[in-house]
């Protein structure tokens, strides 16, 4: 039957195609083109793994459409091009080394393990986002979507280019009046960045590998006995049995639920890690040793699941394990299996699963990775082809399966998943870190650039190993960027094996003290990076934003790459900056829990964005304690004496907030004759936040000035003047 009717399906596709795409370009929503060339074939390219669905037309192209990509053939590759204004600044490109403002660099999307950068010139790394976001002078602002998933190369200049291995691609163009609102469309087209549990939002500690379990009590203890504040263990793949997926080690993690629970009845979460490669189990063919199988091979085997060469054998490349056959994650059924086995995997206590190597990487594989010949069934609406087509969209499909897996296994908690290969769109699925990064001054620096250009490529939720992967910090590097992590969305120290303990105690008590002002910051500013979350959940905002934000029209902001804004209203100057840019106005330097931002060393001055307000809670050493119930907040007024703020509350983790869970609170400031009248106002939602305890903070050019807030609704100062000039 099948056979039959496929002849037929084609037909029928490449009729809706011809009808379909006769026009060649046209609106598909309010200021959002779709822009075809003239041999475009349907079944070479769809489904778009980055839309969420295929777009219809909305309306004809207006005339003064401006961007306008023009297509051609150049030795055999399918290219696209843009001529952009001039002085139009270009971001994005996904996960890139390299300077924050993009022109004049190519980038190239085949996605590779790549240790310390040093392959192909740091310039192809382990995730692709055929996008890029112009910003012309005047802040008005475009983005591109090259929709494909083939190889291809990115090059950033006046004229934006595209040369791709696969067909000829369409290309889609956002035209907006700021860059916020070119993103917030990238989200609406690709999805939001699911909003992530609270506890994902503290500090995470890593390293290859804690072992055996009693090492990862000893690091955890190690945390509370120090007051330095922690949320997350993670388990690297030592913790395997032979490294075989959903395995644990007999002898070094005999118990996974006794150690999940250790770690949960102190305030941890434990994180695993899952890579794709299955061991290729060579006793399956011998009827006799049937019971010995190792079962995820043998249930892949049995349902077909695995990629397969051109004759319909599996695949097999090596990994950690040794030989090792590959899901065909494009499948949805190899999904569901796969999905399927972290049920008893996560009901050992596991909180959240990390996906690694899902490039995927392949020891002596061509270009680490399997060959592009490699057959992919797919199914499902995704039609049958080779590796070269699915390659750089084999992760965000192994990651859609996990993220469904631990979503079935605990229904009513907010998974997460990291992983480091992705595709534009897949930060639906997981959060990301920027892989194998060294432990080096040039690395600490690049982290910034590459954090905020993920951001501004839809995946808000990003952040380097903190102290470097590679090789050992010393303690002055690993100070550095310790104290610079409190301000990346996702802050995790890791470190490779054999290196020094990178613990924050490791080093020093110098080096300790900086890692303790560092947690507490970022503990302190929960409530803030929470709604900054939340925010970016709703409209695509980046947490960690480029300094050029805070505005779009001074020149000098839009290639700084050392300072830079967390959320919208703190602006971040490390330490080591070499004369940033920074933006105009009286942003005034805040204390957060004693330091001296200005002075300090090593940790970097914050400062507050003129006529913001910031909420900030109480020092806690993991979020479990977390609470509302004292609340500090921070007023840095304007030029007109006037601020706005607000606070997002929820249960933290879990789906209430979709219902009427949820509580936006908006503070506002207004000075009028000399008084600085404050007002509190739940502005949204009916979750309650009834007990909380709230304190002022009047931000002055050199110091806080605290006052407690007896009433709950509104608050006077009166002489502020005095207020601010005392001070
Ligand atoms: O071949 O699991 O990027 O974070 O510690 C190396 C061991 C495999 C690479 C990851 C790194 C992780 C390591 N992995």
């Amino acid at each position: 039957m099948k056979f039959i009717y496929m002849p037929l399906l084609t037909a029928l596709l490449l009729f809706i195609s011809t009808i379909g795409f006769a026009q060649s370009s046209f609106l598909i929503d309010k200021d959002v083109a779709m822009f075809y060339p003239s041999n475009f074939d349907s079944i070479k390219n769809l489904p778009s793994f980055i839309l969420l669905e295929e777009p219809t037309k909305m309306g004809d192209l207006p005339e003064n459409w401006s961007v306008i990509p023009e297509f051609y053939k150049e030795d055999g590759k399918s290219c696209a091009k843009i001529v952009c204004e001039n002085g139009t600044s270009l971001y994005g490109t996904g996960e890139v080394t390299g300077p924050l403002l993009r022109n004049g660099q190519t980038t190239e999307l085949w996605n590779c393990d790549n240790p310390a950068y040093g392959l192909f010139d740091g310039k192809r790394l382990y995730q692709s986002h055929p996008w890029v976001m112009g910003v012309r002078k005047d802040g008005t602002s475009f983005g591109l979507i090259f929709d494909n998933t083939y190889r291809q190369t990115i090059t950033t200049n006046q004229t934006i280019t595209v040369k791709s291995d696969g067909p000829e691609f369409r290309v889609i163009v956002i035209e907006k009046t700021t860059p916020a609102e070119v993103l917030q469309e990238l989200a609406e087209l690709s999805g939001n960045m699911p909003l992530p549990p609270m506890w994902s939002l503290g500090y995470h500690q890593c390293r290859f590998s804690y072992e055996p379990d009693s090492r990862v009590k000893e690091v955890a203890d190690g945390f509370r006995s120090r007051d330095l504040p922690c949320d997350v263990m993670w388990m690297d793949i030592d913790y395997m049995d032979k490294y075989k997926v959903f395995t644990f080690d007999p002898v070094k993690f005999p118990d996974p639920k006794g150690l999940n629970d250790y770690l949960h009845d102190k305030g941890f979460k434990a994180i695993y890690m899952i890579d794709p490669g299955v061991a290729y189990d060579s006793t399956y063919h011998d009827q006799n040793l049937k019971e010995s199988f190792y079962f995820v091979y043998k249930q892949g085997a049995d349902g077909k699941h695995f990629v397969t060469t051109k004759s319909g054998e599996e695949f097999h490349g090596n990994v950690w394990p040794g030989a090792c056959a590959f899901p065909d994650f494009l499948s949805p059924d190899t999904r569901e299996w796969w999905a399927s086995l972290y049920k008893d995997f996560m009901a050992t206590g596991i909180d959240g699963v990390w996906n690694d190597m899902n490039e995927p990487s392949v020891f002596g594989g061509p270009e680490g990775t399997m060959p592009v010949e490699m057959i992919h069934k797919a199914g499902g609406g995704v039609p049958e082809d080779t590796h070269a087509r699915y390659h750089n969209v084999y992760g965000m499909h192994m990651i859609k399966g996990t993220r469904e897996g631990i979503m079935d296994a605990n229904p009513d908690k907010r998974p997460f998943v990291l992983s480091r290969s992705n595709f534009l769109g897949g930060h639906r699925y997981a959060a990301t870190w920027t892989g194998d990064n060294m432990a080096s001054w040039e690395h600490l620096k690049m982290s910034i650039p590459m954090s905020i250009n993920l951001g501004l490529s839809g995946q808000l939720f990003s952040g380097p190993d903190v102290g470097g992967f590679c090789e050992s910090a010393t303690p002055e590097l690993f100070a550095h960027w310790f104290a610079l992590g409190t301000f990346y969305p996702f802050y995790r120290g890791h470190t490779i094996k054999g290196s020094v303990d990178h613990e924050p105690w490791s080093f020093c008590p110098e080096v300790e003290n900086v890692a303790r002002k560092s947690l507490h910051r970022r503990y302190r500013l929960l409530p803030y990076l929470y709604t900054a979350n939340y925010v970016g959940s709703k409209t695509g905002m980046p947490i960690m934003q480029p300094a050029f934000f805070a505005d779009l029209e001074d020149q000098s902001l839009r290639d700084e790459d050392e300072a830079f804004l967390f959320g919208s209203d703190l602006l971040i100057i490390p330490k080591w900056a070499d004369n940033p840019s920074l933006p105009k106005g009286n942003w005034r330097s805040i204390s957060i829990c004693g330091e001296d931002s200005k002075n300090d060393q090593y940790l970097p001055d914050v400062r507050m964005k003129p006529g913001s307000i910031v909420p900030l809670s109480k020092i806690i050493q993991s979020t479990d304690e977390y609470s509302t119930d004292s609340i500090t907040v921070l007023i840095s007024t304007d030029l007109e004496g006037k601020a706005l703020g607000q606070m997002y509350n929820d249960d933290l983790d879990d789906y209430q907030y979709l219902e009427d869970g949820y509580s936006i609170t908006t503070f506002k400031a207004n000075t009028k004759k000399d008084r600085l009248n404050i007002s509190i106002e739940k502005t949204e939602g009916s979750y309650s936040i009834k007990n909380t305890v709230y304190r002022i903070g009047i931000v002055t050019d050199n110091s806080i000035v605290y006052n407690d807030w007896s009433d709950k609704t509104s608050y006077t100062f009166k002489n502020i003047s005095e207020i601010m000039e005392g001070n």
